[in-house]
């Protein structure tokens, strides 16, 4: 089965003024269906046709298939960061995700320096994440498509740190944009709910 581009889980203009409809229109509506569409025809017709996405990226890695690792990675990547935010969102986790936040980094504010700081010094494009690895909160950063999923993590959340994700509307201010995810767009619900999923197995 081909695959396809998700809908975004907002209105295209939910998360103004920080990220604007016109982002959308190019970061979901070409950038992220242009990933769909160059992997879809990667693996027309090959054994990677019926497996799925996490399979595909999995074993593209494992084969060192470059353009498939980073067509499929790239649509994985961009579905989780839509759902890493989320409008009215920023504010502070609870429960067991504050409480592992707190062990991990210190505080949120601390949390939320060292993701920023992350995304700022990942140079050129990539991903800044917090991640679940072997049970203790990270804060990684990750070039072009690479992810956690193939060094044995737990995605929780991501931002996009490409040109492309804030040029729009911060133009150069890449840690503006940061800091606007981190205070009013990040999803923490999101992140507790994979958290839940990642120690319940
Ligand atoms: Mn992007």
């Amino acid at each position: 089965m081909p695959f396809e581009l998700p809908e975004l889980p907002y209105a295209k203009d939910a998360l103004a003024p920080h990220i604007s409809a016109m982002t959308f229109e190019f970061h979901h509506g070409k950038h992220h269906r242009a990933y769909v569409d160059n992997a879809n025809k990667l693996i027309e017709g090959t054994p990677h046709a019926d497996k799925t996405l996490e399979e595909v990226i999995r074993a593209a890695h494992t084969d060192g298939n470059t353009a498939l690792f980073n067509n499929a990675a790239q649509v994985w990547n961009h579905t989780f960061f839509w759902h890493s935010m989320k409008p009215n969102g920023g504010g502070a986790p609870t429960g067991e995700l504050a409480e592992r936040i707190n062990h991990a980094f210190g505080g949120l504010e601390q949390f939320k320096e060292a993701f920023k700081q992350a995304g700022v010094t990942q140079f050129g494009s990539g991903w800044a994440w917090l991640v679940l690895d072997n049970g203790d909160l990270k804060v990684t950063k990750t070039a072009n498509a690479d992810l956690p999923l193939v060094h044995g993590q737990t995605a929780l959340l991501t931002c996009d740190v490409w040109e492309h994700a804030y040029y729009l509307d911060f133009q150069n201010r890449r840690p503006d944009f940061l800091q606007a995810y981190l205070d009013y767009l990040i999803n923490w619900d999101f992140a507790a709910e994979n958290l839940a999923k990642a120690t319940a197995a």
